[in-house]
């Protein structure tokens, strides 16, 4: 039995456009052939994935009649059905078509954001009616290049205008729906609005309903930006809001790669993993493992189920590698390693008697600044760990 193989309770999902994504490229046509949603679905439950997730154009083509979509939606809902797989997050399309060439929700034009509106409605009805619990919304082209186009308070107050709209939408249709907001730097556009998970993250407590909306970061886009995924993920989960995740890998610096995930710095990737599986102890993240990545542009349909293959299989190893790591008695020591822990309760609140009890400790500057802290010892057991020749 292979410990690493995927299982139901791993809770791995991928989106249609995933495995699914033909390899075009902004310089080259597409080289793999468009695969059936149906076939997709059952060939992500032979290797081991528990949901599928879709924007509302990977299933029903832009402009299908009611007839055509009733009769994709349910042969699709039958393929799923099948297959034993899940569908636990939808989305909308706002970016493909020419209509959203100056955004979605964030237009200047208010019928492309009646458009827009109109389209998430729908993809919402869609999402729900195929047991979706999470609707994910990428603004991928919520940005500007002519920065002088709108003032970008205009484009914060249009995109709030419309989520609290939606948000109003799912509580009067009684859907069972949780937004989850999805930043990126750039790229289609010059900037995006919301560029990282602490804009969303901070836009949330202004909405009218914020309880119905968290993040769903994603790994190649935090990592665009020289940021720490790891670290903004931590500050979602903190916050009650990490509601769904896009796993991947990325270079930094580069376009969005959307790598196979763990391809790329293997640190971050295990850092991470270490955090949505508590394996220091901590709760756990407890959403789907999404995987919002896909193939190199040089493999055939064969590369395609290697690539989702080794997704799973790399968090699973990096998942055994984090627990293994973090039993290590000497990796305890070392984190424990810190003089005066009972002082902290003082520093956690104030009052009146903390303070002046933090005013009579003996607190040795000099002393404090000599002391080393070990973490070379830790990094090089962590790299030990993650090469495979500790534990
Ligand atoms: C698109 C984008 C992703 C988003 C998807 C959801 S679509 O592939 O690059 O980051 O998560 O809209
Ligand atoms: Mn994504
Ligand atoms: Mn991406």
């Amino acid at each position: 039995m292979d410990s690493f193989a995927p299982t139901k309770e791993d809770k791995f999902s991928f989106g249609l456009w995933t495995v699914g994504n033909p390899g075009r490229d902004p310089f080259g046509d597409a080289v793999r052939e468009p695969m059936d949603p149906c076939y997709i679905v059952q060939k992500l439950a032979e290797i081991g994935a528990w949901g599928v997730n879709l924007h509302d154009n990977d299933l029903v083509p832009f402009g299908a009649s009611a007839s055509e979509r009733d009769r994709i939606v349910g042969d699709f809902r039958k393929a799923v059905d099948a297959s034993g797989m899940v569908v636990p997050m939808a989305t909308t399309n706002l970016f493909t078509h020419p209509v959203f060439k100056d955004g979605a929700f964030t237009a200047n034009d208010p019928k492309v954001r009646a458009f827009a509106l109109r389209k998430t409605m729908d993809a919402m009805d869609l999402g729900t009616e195929l047991g979706a619990s999470t609707f994910v919304f990428w603004g991928g082209r919520e940005g500007a290049e002519a920065d002088a186009c709108r003032d970008p308070r205009d484009a914060v107050k249009r995109f709030r205008d419309a989520i609290n709209f939606l948000c109003e939408y799912v509580r009067d249709q009684g859907h069972n729906l949780r937004f989850a907001l999805e930043p990126k730097p750039n790229e289609p556009r010059g900037d995006i609005y919301f560029p990282t998970i602490g804009h969303m993250l901070h836009f949330i407590t202004t909405l009218d309903h914020p309880d119905m909306v968290g993040v769903n970061p994603e790994v190649a886009h935090d990592t665009m930006a020289g940021l720490s995924f790891s670290q903004g993920v931590a500050q979602a989960m903190e916050a009650g809001k990490l509601y769904h995740i896009d796993l991947n890998a990325q270079k930094i610096g580069r376009y969005d790669q959307d790598l196979r995930f763990g391809s790329e710095d293997l640190k971050q990737a295990f850092l991470l993993v270490r955090l949505l599986e508590g394996t220091t102890g901590r709760p756990c993240y407890d959403g789907p493992r999404h995987f919002d990545a896909h193939a190199y542009r040089t493999e055939d349909e064969a590369g395609v189920w290697d690539f989702a293959a080794g997704c799973m299989r790399t968090y699973n190893i990096l998942c055994e590698r984090a627990k293994a790591f973090d039993a290590d008695g000497e990796v305890q020591d070392l984190l424990k390693d810190q003089e005066s822990w009972e002082i902290d309760p003082l520093l956690q609140s104030y009052s009146r008697d903390n303070a002046s009890k933090i005013r009579g400790l003996d607190l040795d500057p000099a002393a404090l600044s000599r002391r080393g802290l070990g973490y070379e010892r830790l990094d090089q057991i962590m790299i030990e760990y993650i090469l495979g020749v500790r534990g």
